[in-house]
């Protein structure tokens, strides 16, 4: 399945260079690996080969080659040309003109939202033929495969923030399929802040940093954003998701994905239906704690795109579940709520999920700008078979999107940059432009023609697979510049949200929001925003309330009620693989067991697909982490050998530090932070001594006490799927 353009202008020129002059341009061999460590081995796959087929036509590769300028020619390039040994520099010194001038245009425009971000190609399967339900070519058949590539982010931060900031995450998905390509532009949290894409602007423009001072990076926790939740207070539910772990995964393998609007399946025969899509992680979701979040901030701000990169090179590939919620067209009111209001969920007890496939990320990308940055997503990436619907906010997200990548790209045709092309042929009258890579063959660039026998021919339903527009639709009705008034609750679901999670979980809710409003400084606003959380619940907003100085309100019961549903916390499930989560082993140099203890255990749960990090004074051996260079936000779990338990102990921090090493009580402090954000701790053998002066007691759960043996292994292994133990933080009674 290759383009008709698979030789591309580019990629002949350099075949054209290499073959006149091989030496100077090194070569190019297809389909060769300029960097073959950061694919890791990856799973035999069709898709897979034909993305390293197709990107690999692109590869500069500069292997034994010499520096040439553009334009090909060889250079040198240490010293400008001046006049005289110590100058002046020369205008006609084009080595150096060029050289600077193509670093004075290294930068583009970030994106405007989801600025940050990490990306990855894998490959989607198709659990069956589901032509009975769509038309898309890439579900047509069980087991057909589809390459993909995926780009994670968070929404507020700039592109050099900190991964784990407090924030939605974007989930982007592109399917290049045999059809064209097919963008799920979603996120880890099913609803959205607004209703009409209108607003979007307000809401951005609120919760990025104040105009004046820039300040907070990658946070809403300041006055415009409250400000403005709290008179939209549509925006509640995602802000509530959000709060909850949601808002701070554990890592990308860790968070669900989902398209937020309903959208239109369509068969081949034109019948309908509309659909929530569902993206299940695999590895479970898993959450982080909002101190230790803040903490990884600081010590690794690349925590989370490092975890991708490192677990797709070590082969570890994540996946996930593709499933659909599939609802009848006259049934868009009849679930309590308007399926076309992105605020809303549908309980999967009304309508549960249809797994569709699997998609399995197998492959880092080889130069972080020309894929991750410039892979240009867009919800109207359609292909046959899948529709979209009248959601006000996904009818202005199909001008955003193009709108904002023009911006980015100075003209239309970033969609010929190889992270962006389809890999079918494309044939069209679309002409010229900034940057256009094709020479265009046909002179008869209009349609209809006779000068090329009407070629391009138009694609339509039935003739050349083409696009088509669900037969059902309508549009009628005067125009009006207002609200559906079946978009009008906007309470009842953060309650429902609220209620389904457990007490820790709401305590967690709870926190988030006292540590939000505590930064912002408007009485007005925080009384506003308390106003509007108690429609959702009055516990939470006395809660709330009394911890940033503002009166409690009343209850206001006409909003409440006690329903709930099911799945939609980041706790308390068990991780269903533990693979790619990291242990750390507290050790000591100056003892050849606790190094040896680390080892062992490093063995037993390598075949678990779990690291083992061996910590010491210092680097030496199997040592592969100081403690000054570690915490415990590295970390899943922490187990200390018996050998280094002199290190440990509450004076240690208030002592005079016997080492230059290490800042004073590190080893206690990996320990305690460790325990206090909710992982599993212990001790082998003698060490437990290190837990009890430490003044963590032994019977607690996720507290693994012991000698170094399989039933240790074992335990350890149970308490990194639980991931975190929720007994350890405080419940408001
Ligand atoms: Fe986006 N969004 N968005 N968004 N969005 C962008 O497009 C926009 C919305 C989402 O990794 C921008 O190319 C409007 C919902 C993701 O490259 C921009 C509205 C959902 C990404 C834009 C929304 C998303 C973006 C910025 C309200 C989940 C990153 C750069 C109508 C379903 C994709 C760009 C990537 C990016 C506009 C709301 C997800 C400005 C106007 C709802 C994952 O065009």
């Amino acid at each position: 399945m290759r383009g008709a353009y698979s030789l591309g202008a580019f990629a002949s020129l350099i075949a054209v260079a290499s073959a006149a002059c091989p030496m100077l341009t090194g070569e190019i061999p297809a389909g060769s690996i300029a960097n073959p460590h950061h694919l890791g081995s990856r799973a035999d796959s069709n898709a897979s080969d034909e993305t390293e087929a197709f990107l690999s036509e692109f590869y500069l590769n500069d292997n034994n080659s010499f520096l040439t300028t553009d334009v090909g020619g060889p250079i040198e390039d240490q010293n400008s040309l001046k006049a005289g040994i110590r100058g002046s520099t020369l205008l006609e010194d084009f080595i150096f003109r060029q050289k600077i001038q193509r670093f004075d245009h290294e930068r583009v425009p970030e994106r405007a939202v989801h600025a940050r971000g990490a990306g990855a190609h894998g490959v989607f399967t198709s659990y069956a033929d589901w032509s009975n339900i769509t038309a898309a070519s890439f579900l047509g058949a069980a087991g057909k495969e589809t390459p993909t590539f995926v780009r994670f982010s968070t929404v507020a931060g700039s592109r050099g923030s900190a991964d784990t900031a407090r924030d939605v995450h974007g989930f982007a998905t592109r399917f290049y399929t045999d059809e064209g390509n097919y963008d799920i532009v979603g996120n880890n949290i099913p609803v959205f802040f607004i209703q009409d894409a209108i607003q979007f602007p307000d809401l951005i423009h609120a919760v990025k940093p104040q105009p004046a001072s820039e300040i907070p990076q990658a946070a809403t926790a300041h006055d415009t954003a409250y400000d403005f939740f709290g008179q939209q207070p549509s925006t509640l539910h995602t802000l509530f998701w959000a709060m909850a772990g949601h808002g701070i995964p554990r890592s990308f393998r860790h968070v669900d994905g989902f398209g937020v609007h309903a959208y239109r399946f369509v068969t081949d025969d034109g019948s309908s239906k509309l659909v929530k899509f569902h993206w299940k992680s695999l590895q479970g979701r898993a959450s982080l704690v909002w101190e230790e979040a803040q903490a990884t901030a600081g010590k690794n701000a690349d925590f989370m795109r490092q975890d991708l990169f490192d677990n797709i090179a070590a082969g570890r590939y994540p996946e996930w579940e593709l499933g659909v919620q599939l609802i009848e067209e006259p049934d868009q009111l009849s679930y309590g709520f308007d399926l076309l209001d992105p605020t809303k969920i549908l309980p999967v007890e009304q309508v549960p999920i249809t797994p569709l496939g699997k998609m399995q990320l197998n492959r880092n990308p080889l130069n972080y700008f020309a894929e991750t940055e410039q892979v240009m997503f867009q919800p109207g990436h359609i292909v046959r078979g899948i529709d979209f619907t009248e959601d006000p906010l996904l009818q202005g997200r199909l001008f955003s999107y193009l709108d904002t990548q023009l911006n980015r790209n100075g003209g239309p045709n970033f969609e010929q940059i190889p992270i962006n092309r389809p890999r079918v042929p494309i044939h069209n009258n679309n002409r010229d432009g900034f940057g256009q890579m094709f020479i265009p063959l046909n002179d008869a660039a209009y349609s209809p023609n006779t000068l090329s026998d009407g070629n391009p021919k138009q694609a339509n339903e039935t003739v050349g697979n083409g696009f088509f527009t669900t037969p059902g639709r309508t549009a009628n009705g005067n125009l009006v510049r207002a609200k559906s008034p079946t978009f009008a609750d906007v309470w009842s679901q953060p309650g429902l949200f609220y209620n389904s999670l457990t007490a820790t979980e709401q305590q967690f809710v709870i926190n988030a929001l006292r540590f939000e409003l505590a930064n912002v400084a408007s009485e007005t606003v925080k009384n506003n925003f308390i106003t509007q959380i108690n429609r959702v619940n009055n516990t939470l907003a006395t809660l709330v309330a009394t911890a940033i100085g503002v009166n409690a309100p009343e209850p206001d019961p006409t909003y409440y009620h006690h329903n709930k549903t099911s799945d939609v916390g980041t706790f308390g499930t068990p991780l269903k693989k533990i693979d790619g989560l990291k242990v750390g082993v507290l050790a000591s140099v100056n003892d050849e067991n606790s190094i040896s203890e680390g080892q062992s255990l490093a063995r037993s749960l390598a075949d678990l697909n779990v690291d083992v990090v061996i910590v010491a004074e210092r680097l030496a051996g199997n040592v592969s982490a100081t403690y000054s260079a570690s915490d415990a936000i590295n970390f899943d779990a922490v187990i200390v050998t018996s050998g280094a338990k002199g290190l440990f102990g509450p004076q240690t921090f208030t002592a005079v530090s016997n080492t230059t090493l290490y800042p004073v009580g590190r080893p206690t402090q990996i320990l305690v932070d460790a325990f206090r954000y909710g992982k599993p701790v212990g001790a082998v053998g003698s060490a437990s001594e290190a837990l009890t002066v430490s003044d963590i007691d032994t019977d607690r759960s996720g507290v693994i006490t012991g000698d170094l043996n399989d039933e240790f292994v074992k335990q350890l292994s149970e308490d990194l799927a639980t991931f975190k133990f929720l007994d350890r933080f405080t419940v408001d009674e």
